[in-house]
């Protein structure tokens, strides 16, 4: 799928809204690449959340990046960024990934899916504002 195309997914859902699931995760397949990308937009900021391999499978190290821009396209640097990992189906608890700036509005870190299934990953980025986003994705065997 084309930016475009992702860009239209996420407006038909209530994306500003801090705290509703966004919207599923897009399969790299249809992208022609090997990443899963979801976008979150608040406040005027702009967040891409890219998995990689895709789709992530379980038990293995998953990389997992953040792009943060303004509305006008602009990198947001020395941001606060961190994902939240959760099985909202099941009991095991959250592990959070720590995300190292990298330059340019891009904060990258290492996550691991401890099993197979339907995941929720918490977004949470600050910086001259405050963005929250939760996206689902399916970890596989
Ligand atoms: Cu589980």
């Amino acid at each position: 799928m084309n930016r475009a195309g992702m860009r239209r997914m996420t407006r038909a859902v209530p994306a500003a809204v801090a705290g509703l699931i966004a919207l599923a995760a897009l399969a790299a397949a249809g992208c022609g690449g090997s990443t899963v990308a979801m976008e979150a937009r608040q406040g005027g900021l702009v967040a891409r959340l890219e998995l990689e391999p895709a789709p992530p499978p379980a038990m293995q190290p998953v990389k997992m990046a953040v792009s943060l821009v303004r509305s006008d396209g602009s990198p947001v640097e020395r941001a606060r960024v961190a994902l939240r990992l959760r099985m909202p189906d099941m009991d095991h608890g959250a592990a959070a990934v720590t995300l190292e700036p990298r330059g340019r509005g891009r904060y990258e870190g290492t996550g691991t899916f401890e099993m197979a299934g339907a995941w929720e990953i918490t977004l949470s980025a600050s910086a001259e504002s405050d963005l929250v986003e939760r996206f689902r994705v399916v970890v596989k065997p």
